[in-house]
């Protein structure tokens, strides 16, 4: 036992309770992220600082409870320090000044090595967090999967249609297998050095993963992540992996998902008990509140109770089926997280 109920759960081990945690649960709902990001001007200044990233990481554990803290970064760090100019533009989102349009573009970025040396106050702030959080709490680490990191890096900024990566898709594959490839090569070194800092479980987010339709998920994302997996547990064969891909209800109800990875994150469009049928045995399963229902109390214990039926506590790790909005209640969180404890507790 690692002594870490997170990490217990993830393995597949017997463990007092459901371990719960939310995705997204550092952020813009908490008074106190916001006091800290105010403090550091802008959100990007806020990933570059170490000891205020460390802050808001711990600021979860400290005030709802949950039984994981997650690194407090972004997917987008990656591409921009591969070379790509990134700022987040007030109320519309991250942006790219140069989107990558050409083989000549892609050449210019920094691959490799190189681009996740320059990720250090990363690390820095792993190092922070591991020193400052309770023993028994596990210690997330992430990266966004290439496809989803792709999607920003060609559209120059989050899309409703993806109509730009997808025409390179249908038109010029070539170059974006040589996109996703690159960007593959630097996040497989940023996880290992995720790892050696003290990271003690990786979540991979294929939070665009339902863009792509069934047929051509494979080849334009699951591959790669396999590939990532297969790299990871290579070295370092103890620490789980979490695959959260979004929107693939069809492709997980064909039961095409095999790869090395401990845990499946089952988004909240998926019903648990098709994930539990089709995948229970191979994968621990996360999920898969609808975080909408964090606006009612009762909306949330009804989907938690019926959640807890599906999973009988057995390789289950609570969480939202996506990300926590910035509007919902403090109160409403911690409710969720204590009804995950409650309603599991041997
Ligand atoms: O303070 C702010 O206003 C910035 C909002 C914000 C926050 C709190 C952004 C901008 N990123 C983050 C932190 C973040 N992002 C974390 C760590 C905090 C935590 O989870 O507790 C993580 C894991 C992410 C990952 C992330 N960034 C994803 C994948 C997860 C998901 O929700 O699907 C994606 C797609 C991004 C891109 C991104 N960063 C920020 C925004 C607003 C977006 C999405 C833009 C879009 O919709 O296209």
């Amino acid at each position: 036992m690692s002594g870490k109920i997170f990490v217990d759960a993830c393995k597949g081990k017997e463990t007092p309770y459901t371990p719960v945690w939310m995705m997204r649960q550092a952020g813009r709902y908490l008074p106190e992220y916001m006091a800290v990001r105010a403090k550091a001007g802008n959100f990007l200044n806020l990933c570059h600082d170490p000891k205020k990233a460390c802050e808001v990481t711990l600021q979860p554990v400290d005030i709802v409870g949950v039984d994981a803290a997650i690194l407090f970064s972004d997917i987008l760090v990656i591409p921009d320090e591969m070379g790509m100019d990134l700022s987040f533009v007030k109320g519309e989102g991250p942006k790219f000044s140069d989107p990558i349009k050409t083989q000549e573009d892609l050449d210019r970025l920094i691959g490799g090595k190189e681009a996740a040396r320059k990720l250090t106050y990363v690390y820095e702030t792993i190092e922070l967090i591991k020193k400052e959080l309770d023993q028994d709490k596990a210690l997330i680490g992430f990266t966004g999967a290439p496809w989803t990191l792709a999607t920003y890096m060609i559209e120059g900024q989050g899309t409703k249609t993806y109509n730009i990566c997808k025409k390179m898709m249908y038109t010029n594959p070539r170059l974006l297998h040589n996109i996703l490839a690159k960007v593959t090569e630097v996040v497989k070194i940023y996880m290992e050095k995720q790892i050696e800092a003290g990271i003690d479980v990786v979540q991979i987010f294929d939070s665009w993963a339902s863009a792509i339709e069934p047929s051509k998920y494979n080849e334009f994302s699951w591959s790669y992540m396999v590939e990532i997996a297969n790299y990871l547990k290579s070295r370092h064969p103890e620490v789980p992996i979490i695959m959260f891909p979004k929107g693939v209800s069809a492709f997980v109800e064909q039961g095409l998902v095999y790869g090395n990875f401990d845990v499946f994150g089952v988004d909240w469009g998926t019903p648990m008990a098709m994930a539990k049928e089709k995948l229970g045995d191979r994968y621990v399963l996360q999920g898969n509140m609808e975080p909408c229902r964090l606006y009612d109390k009762k909306a949330t214990t009804s989907c938690v109770e019926a959640i807890h039926k599906t999973m009988e506590g057995k390789r289950h790790i609570f969480n939202l089926g996506h990300g926590i909005l910035p509007d919902v209640p403090v109160e409403n969180a911690k409710h969720f997280v204590s009804e995950c404890q409650r309603v599991s507790a041997k």
